[in-house]
């Protein structure tokens, strides 16, 4: 049992398919390792500064984190909203809403003897949850290879077809094991977690996730990212960001680029 690991080449529906079916799937090398390294340099300072202030029992005391992404480093935006990405989405999100945003962006730098994470799905930040319909999903790009030694996610392949209220037990887990600008992605339901690093080297990853248009984002970018760094962003990052409506009415602002 591994995770389904796909060339850039494959064909949508086939890694689409295998994506609701198993619930995470790898597309390897998607991004260049200039990109993944130019992403990683300019996330390096923050992490320096002020990655260990949100360590906690969740996140481990030995992995740095860092949000605000778009303010921190500009080039996170091509992988944010890298085409095949935003492809993806479009096709688990865009069924159940008219556009879709940034649920939160966040840098995990896992180092040496940390301990697994525990399991979790993402969408468990909202309340209810629906058969057949996904909040978000999530996309864990590699900025260092990940390895089964230095902490590649965990996820249990086929734990977003579990019928409520089910809870793992035992269940094996797979890992990401991906070269440096591949990405994991999945599933907002989706049971995974951040692997122990038993390497003697820290392990980067830039974790976005996206979210239906009609739900609150997890990070809020209104305030997380200064106004004059937002309108610095081509439109369709302000739109991710959540500068936009959901349709005509719901979030409606002046200037709402789809009406009102
Ligand atoms: O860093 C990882 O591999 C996964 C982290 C994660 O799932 C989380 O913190 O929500």
């Amino acid at each position: 049992m591994t995770l389904k690991s796909f060339a850039p080449s494959v064909a949508s529906s086939e890694l689409i398919a295998a994506l609701r079916e198993d619930g995470a799937v790898i597309l390897r090398e998607l991004a260049s390792t200039e990109l993944a390294d130019a992403v990683a340099s300019e996330l390096r300072p923050h992490f320096d500064r002020i990655g260990q202030k949100a360590q906690s029992d969740f996140n481990g005391y030995k992995t740095l984190r860092i949000s605000s992404i778009l303010k921190r480093s500009r080039r996170s935006a091509e992988l944010i909203a890298h085409p095949r990405i935003l492809e993806i989405a479009d096709a688990i999100l865009l069924p159940h809403c008219i556009n879709y945003r940034i649920g939160s962006c966040t840098g995990i730098e896992i180092w040496p003897e940390e301990s697994q994470q525990r399991l979790h799905r993402d969408d468990g930040i909202y309340p209810i949850r629906m058969p057949g319909m996904e909040w978000q999903i999530g996309v864990n790009w590699a900025l260092d290879d990940f390895t089964l030694e230095n902490g590649g996610t965990h996820v249990i392949l086929g734990s977003n077809r579990w019928k409520e209220p089910r809870l793992p037990q035992d269940e094996p887990t797979v890992q990401a094991v991906m070269p440096k600008g591949s990405a994991v992605i999945y599933m907002g339901s989706t049971w995974h977690g951040g692997g122990a690093n038993r390497s003697n080297r820290p392990r980067m990853g830039l974790v976005n996730t996206y979210s239906l248009g009609w739900l609150r984002q997890e990070e809020n970018h209104y305030l997380s990212i200064p106004r004059e760094v937002a309108d610095s962003y081509p439109e369709p990052i302000r739109r991710l960001m959540g500068y936009q409506g959901h349709g005509r009415i719901l979030g409606w602002f002046p200037g709402n680029p789809d009406g009102y």
